[in-house]
């Protein structure tokens, strides 16, 4: 496949005031008339070049003039005309066939529903167009469709009319008073339930709020719906950014490629992010369709109003939005409270992204597919919504917030909207917007080190060194910094040289009491100062200190990098104990955990008597809220393990957390007894997903799984007894994962029988019942099989496919490295690449670490790399990820 850079980047020669597409929708085949109006941009004739895919051309006119087929040149999905004029209006017809869509990509159908997906070019297979974003146009659209199948006609922007045709058809004409680019192109049809309310706009007005779902599940909406008005009002409140929209839509689909899709006015979702209610949502749910709905709605600044000049500028939208749903959940996690409550509410959420970041994107920056937040090159733009242009993107923009501080970060903000409202801009074009409240604000200093973020791939790595000297009073901190070549990176001859980054580090001192010590920095006075390190290496001196210091290195984690520093696990566990920065304290507790367990892996040492200590104070410290306690005393995943060790072994990574689980339930038994019962105590309340109740929830579970781990005489009847009486999913899903994990085999089969009597015609509970088993530590491939071979299997909707064959590929270690674990794969991969080839990429990228395991694993996943390879008729998508793993 042509790889396609960045630097080739060319203007389009038209612009494309207007739009006018007029739908015929059929399932077998609808036909689309589209007229564009196009104005060239250059004095001289140029060819006109259109997308389109997968469609059957019928005629093409230009101002109004039928063109022969000689006239225009059709080839390699390009649609080439020879227009003369400087404007002229182009008149295409064409079909397409949406009942056998299966890739999900332009308009399908799910269910009885008709909908569309078109980020990044899902367009072009509707119909013929300038598919790239910076062609931004007003689009008028006409809909037609039967009523009685069809009796909801939805597209961006306003409901122009809805009138009656002959032969039991109608149509409805929307207009989009926003010029946009045709990825943000929706339409929808089909019979919905919709849930609505009137919202008076800042500065003026009335907006409605819609929710549409599958008919029967309005009960399921409430929460959707409010998430989007808390997201509305949060927007105003903390950005200035206010609806520009008298109507909202949000719509849920059962078949869906990602979690959803921000289209202007007409958010399409998959319904995993839309539907909850006590009964068949957990707790990480109702947050999950917060951060969703939040993530959507505030791309309609950040992504809609300005967008992307090309999709290599992905991140300008996706890095920044994440940020902003980051912030936007932390601040309702946090709502009502103040000081050190609010604090740790939102370290609970820095906890979790820090986790994903590292679980899902360091790992990606080490291996074949590494690639900077803003790649300099693709094959398939679809394999770059990764980790990296979303989440590494995010503290990219989240280190700029923190370089310029709340204030100034928004004065940036208002700035980028004051340059580049209704523009398709590039990420250069926000940090300059950044960059001009930066140096107001330091002047002399610019953001020129700190632009390499967006060029540079790899997670950089920092070496810490710490003196103090008794005479001056003084402590010594030293910062260096490696950027080691990553991905393509390794095979350029020489190595690409990557010069420093600027590294926000925020760091803090500790007495050995474990009381924080005041740092005098740069005029400020604070017991958390912010280094800048800009070079390769730099060493600040801290005076009046008046003993050897703990440090608290990477407060809050201020920058996406691996910190490198040896201290005695005594320091790790006082800070585990007493650091006053949430995050920083999970994170000792964390590291002193991930040595206990690295030492396991070597020499099955047992846990030390410090450790122990450590998990028991932390269980009994009065002044941490539940849901930071819940993350505390957690222990690393099995998979975070697997990437701390070279070279990777998984299944010594998952035996010794297991060890290390059912050693701390044992020696702790009494105090996880003693917090279950109390957290036990209000099961029967009336269920509410608020911060506090869900992490009870949360803390009450994980005592269950200490205890089943521990083989506790009780817990296996306090696993059924918490199934029994639950009164919402989070209870039951955290007692019926603790008897897959840790209970009797024919317990945990009675009740998952029990589970699916009872949920089998709820599609996202049974993804829910799927997955349990696909993770289930002792699923093999049989079981899996098995599980695909159930009535309401099906490897066309991707929920269903990620809730076995991903789960069961990524998440469970014992089971995929099992015997024929591989081949399972490769025969997946292929299976799904001839439905569905942007959900086959992801599930091809399963083994892009293969070249960091042992040995046998090792060559195991490299001949199925191999075998994906060799077959012929692969998709882009797949055949980038496979060649790219396997060079
Ligand atoms: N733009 C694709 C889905 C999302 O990131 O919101
Ligand atoms: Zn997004």
């Amino acid at each position: 496949s042509p790889t396609i850079s960045r630097n080739d980047y060319q203007p389009y020669p038209y612009a494309l005031p207007r739009v006018e597409l007029t739908f015929d929708l059929d399932p077998a085949c609808t036909r689309v008339y589209s007229r564009l109006h196009l104005e060239r941009q250059s004095e001289s004739p140029e060819p006109l070049v259109l997308n389109g895919e997968e469609l059957a051309l019928e005629s093409v006119s230009l101002d109004g003039r039928r063109l022969a087929v000689s006239d225009y040149r059709l080839e390699d999905g390009r649609l080439t005309l020879f227009p003369e004029a400087a404007r002229f209006v182009i008149e295409l017809v064409s079909t397409c066939r949406p009942q056998e869509n299966s890739t999900l990509m332009g308009l399908y159908v799910s269910g009885d529903h008709l909908f569309t997906q078109c980020e990044a070019e899902g367009f072009r297979r509707i119909t013929w167009f300038p598919d790239r974003p910076d062609v931004m146009a007003r689009y008028t659209v006409r809909l037609r469709a039967d009523r009685a199948r069809y009796p909801l006609l939805l597209s961006n922007g306003n409901l122009a009319s809805n009138d009656e045709l002959p032969d039991g058809r109608h149509e409805a004409v929307w207009e989009d008073p926003h010029p946009k680019p045709c990825y943000l192109f929706a339409l929808v049809a089909g019979s919905f339930d919709c849930r609505e309310q009137s919202l008076d706009k800042d500065g003026g007005g009335q907006a409605l709020l819609q929710v549409y779902s599958d008919r029967g599940s309005n009960s399921k909406t409430a929460w959707a719906l409010a998430c989007l008005e808390h997201a509305v009002r949060w927007d105003e409140r903390r950005f200035g950014l206010k609806l520009d929209l008298d109507r909202f839509m949000i719509v849920a689909a059962r078949d869906f490629n990602m979690g959803a899709m921000e289209n202007k006015g007409l958010n399409i979702f998959n319904s995993a992010y839309v539907l909850a209610d006590k009964d068949t949502a957990t707790d990480a749910a109702y947050r999950a369709i917060e951060a969703v709905i939040g993530h959507e709605y505030f791309h309609n600044w950040t992504g809609n109003r300005v967008t992307c000049r090309d999709w290599f500028q992905l991140s300008l939208k996706e890095g920044l939005t994440v940020f902003r749903d980051q912030e936007f959940s932390a601040d309702m996690l946090a709502q009502g409270l103040t000081g050190t409550e609010a604090r740790s509410a939102r370290a609970v959420k820095r906890i979790d992204d820090v986790s994903t970041l590292r679980i899902a994107q360091f790992p990606e920056d080490a291996g074949p597919m590494a690639h900077p937040i803003r790649p300099e090159s693709y094959q398939e733009i679809g394999n770059f919504y990764t980790a990296t242009v979303y989440e590494k993107g995010a503290e990219v923009i989240r280190m700029q917030h923190t370089l310029l501080g709340e204030a100034g970060f928004q004065a940036g903000m208002a700035e980028y909207f004051r340059r580049h409202d209704g523009q398709a801009v590039t990420c250069d074009d926000f940090v300059s917007a950044m960059e001009s409240v930066y140096t107001r604000l330091h002047p002399g200093k610019t953001l020129a080190v700190f632009r390499r973020w967006y060029s540079q791939a790899g997670t950089p790595r920092v070496t810490v060194e710490v003196s103090w000297d008794p005479a001056q009073q003084a402590c010594n901190i030293t910062l260096t910094q490696r950027n080691a070549p990553a991905g393509i990176e390794k095979l350029q001859d020489p190595p690409t040289a990557k010069p420093p980054l600027h590294i926000p580090f925020a760091i803090g001192l500790l007495t050995r009491e474990g009381k924080p010590i005041t740092l005098h920095h740069e005029g400020r006075q604070s017991d958390t100062a912010l280094l800048e390190l800009t070079e390769a290496s730099h060493t600040w001196t801290f005076t009046g200190i008046p003993e050897s210091p703990v440090v608290s290195l990477l407060r809050n984690f201020s920058a996406p990098v691996i910190v490198e520093y040896e201290r005695p696990d005594t320091d790790l566990a006082l800070l585990a104990r007493h650091d006053a920065d949430p995050f920083a304290r999970w994170e000792a507790g964390q590291a002193l955990a991930s040595r206990q367990l690295l030492a396991m892996m070597k020499t099955g040492e047992a846990p030390s008597a410090l450790f122990i200590d450590t998990w028991q104070a932390l269980l009994l410290d009065a002044d941490i809220t539940d849901a930071y306690r819940a993350r505390v005393l957690a222990l690393p995943s099995d998979r975070e393990l697997l990437e701390k060790t070279t070279p990777m072994d998984p299944l010594a990574a998952v035996r010794a957390c297991r060890h290390l689980q059912s050693a701390l339930g044992n020696r702790l038994t009494p105090y996880w007894m003693d917090v279950y019962r109390k957290t036990a105590a209000d099961a029967q309340a009336d269920y509410s997903p608020d911060p506090a109740s869900a992490g009870r929830r949360a803390l009450k579970n994980l005592a269950l799984s200490y205890l089943m781990a521990a083989g506790h005489p009780d817990a296996a009847e306090l696993a059924r007894m918490q199934y029994d009486v639950a009164s919402n999913m989070t209870d039951r899903m955290g007692a019926l994962s603790c008897m897959l994990r840790y209970g009797a085999s024919g317990v945990a089969i009675q009740v998952l029988d029990h589970f699916y009597q009872q949920w089998q015609h709820d599609p996202l509970v049974m993804d829910k019942w799927f997955a349990l088993q696909a993770t289930a530590p002792d699923a093999t491939v049989e079981t899996v099989r098995s599980l695909m071979l159930h009535p309401a299997f099906s490897l066309r909707n991707p929920n269903r496919a990620r809730s076995v064959v991903f789960q069961f590929c990524m998440n469970n270690l014992q089971g995929i490295h099992g015997p024929g674990g591989y081949d399972y794969w490769a025969e997946q991969v292929l299976a799904l690449d001839s439905l569905n080839p942007e959900i086959a990429a992801r599930l091809a990228r399963a083994f892009d670490s293969w070249s960091r395991y042992a040995d046998a694993p090792r060559e195991g996943m490299r001949a199925a790399l191999e075998h994906v390879r060799g077959h012929a008729g692969l998709s882009r998508n797949v055949s980038e990820i496979v060649n790219k793993a396997l060079k």
